[in-house]
């Protein structure tokens, strides 16, 4: 539905947004005003945002800080900036498979459900790219900036004002119908938006009096009601990270390949949603053993990862968790691989990590070795 109005309002309702957004593939699509130098109901997250980056609990991710000026003012990023449509795309697809079940299973790490299929950003720029369209065409004139992740904006704090769902105690936006499993992707327009429609009011807060984000998060990396000190997180250290990881980091990593999802797959909010269409995520059944990946020859490695997420840590630094949480999990039967790339890795950051991926390996077989010397033999 059309209207024919100023200059500087948007010449589309809500209804006719969310017939688009729906054909386009988006579970849900909101507005927000944007705030152009920060301010008003931006505030207080411009605060926290503030205040994480002068704890340092970005870690080492220097972007953050780089463009926060941008993050704070979204004029930065687009003159004028005044709406944004902020849009939901789920993504957890039932488990893929990844290995055969049964006694011999190849020792293999837990990988975040968001990099079981396709890379979301590639699924939501198409979507995106048909919302656009659509935008420009009722309105050529619109200037727009889009962020899928990787923009210089806080995409939760303008889903939560949009009424997509609420920031929860872990951080993550929940929406009451599809829980927080679900990608985010936000376009500033330099128009207002006016309609006659009901559009939703920022969604109130409804975590209550659990806790099991926090409780439950293996490093204590929600260190306080939504705040994640990206220091201590599995998910900024399996991804994020690049180089060593630091040897006292290690052990909590556990078995997490890529990623971390306890902090979601405790929360009640996801409980019994419908899980995303696996013919659309298309999720990869790739051997991903940690024998494959340590063996397969990094260029090769990374071809097979074309297209999904996992690509973002490259080959060696998969190689380098593989060997994390080969030791994590004393996966013996891998030792004289580790100690082969302990030798031969043409990557340091491998390399070093295999030689203490080597001692820890040694030590548990031999340990398992003298538990079985001790045992008294059978008459
Ligand atoms: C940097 C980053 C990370 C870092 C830091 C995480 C973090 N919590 O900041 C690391 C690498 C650790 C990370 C991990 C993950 N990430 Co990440 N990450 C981002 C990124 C690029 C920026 C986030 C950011 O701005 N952080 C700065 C801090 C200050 O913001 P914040 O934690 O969101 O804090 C806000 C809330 O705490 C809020 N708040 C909380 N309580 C209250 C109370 C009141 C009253 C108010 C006003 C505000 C408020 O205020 C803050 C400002 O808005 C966004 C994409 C983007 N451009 O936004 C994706 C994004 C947040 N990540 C995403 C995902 C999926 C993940 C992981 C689940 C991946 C995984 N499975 O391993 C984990 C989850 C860990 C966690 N619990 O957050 C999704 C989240 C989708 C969702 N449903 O929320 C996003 C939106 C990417 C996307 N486009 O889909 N991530
Ligand atoms: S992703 Fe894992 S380590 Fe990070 S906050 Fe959530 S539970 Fe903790
Ligand atoms: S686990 Fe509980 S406290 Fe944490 S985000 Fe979910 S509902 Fe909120």
């Amino acid at each position: 539905m059309l209207r024919a109005t100023m200059n500087d309002v948007l010449p589309f309702s809500l209804s006719a947004l969310r017939a688009v957004s729906d054909a386009a593939g988006f579970a849900a699509v909101g507005v927000a005003p944007v705030m152009p130098l920060g301010g008003g109901w931006f505030a207080p997250h411009a605060e926290r945002f503030e205040a994480w980056l002068a704890n340092g609990q970005n870690a080492d991710m220097t972007w953050m800080a780089e463009r926060a000026e941008a993050r704070l003012a979204p004029a930065h990023l687009l003159p004028g900036a005044a709406t944004a449509l902020c849009f939901w795309l789920p993504h957890r697809t039932p488990k893929p498979d990844t290995t055969p079940d049964g006694p011999n299973r190849p020792p293999t790490g837990r990988i975040a459900a968001y990099a079981w299929g396709r890379d979301y950003h590639n699924v939501a720029r198409k979507s995106l790219r048909k919302v656009l369209r659509w935008i420009l065409a009722a309105c050529p004139e619109v200037r727009t900036y889009q962020s899928i992740d990787t923009g210089a904006v806080l995409e939760r704090a303008y889903a939560e004002r949009a009424g997509l769902g609420w920031i929860g105690k872990s951080t993550m936006l929940i929406s009451t119908t599809s829980g927080t499993f679900g990608s985010l992707a936000v376009i500033f327009l330099d128009r207002r938006f006016e309609t006659e429609e009901p559009v939703e009011p920022a969604h109130p807060f409804r975590c209550g009096t659990c806790t099991a984000c926090i409780d439950e998060c293996p490093t204590g990396a929600i260190v306080s009601d939504g705040v994640v000190d990206a220091r201590r997180c599995i998910s900024y250290w399996t991804i994020e990270h690049r180089g060593l990881i630091p040897v006292e980091k290690r052990a909590s990593i556990g078995d997490w390949l890529f990623g971390c999802d306890i902090c979601q797959d405790v929360c009640p909010w996801n409980r019994d949603v419908p899980r995303a269409s696996a013919e659309r995520w298309k999720p990869t059944r790739p051997d991903l053993s940690l024998e494959h990946i340590l063996t397969t020859e990094p260029d090769v490695l990374e071809q097979s990862l074309e297209g999904s997420p996992l690509l973002r840590t490259r080959a060696p630094g998969l190689r380098r968790n593989a060997l994390i949480v080969a030791a994590n999990t004393k996966a013996v039967t891998l030792l004289p691989l580790v100690e082969r790339l302990a030798v031969n890795d043409p990557d340091p950051v491998v390399q070093a990590t295999a030689v203490w991926a080597a001692c820890v390996l040694k030590d548990a077989d031999e340990r398992v070795r003298a538990e079985a010397r001790a045992e008294p033999k059978a008459r």
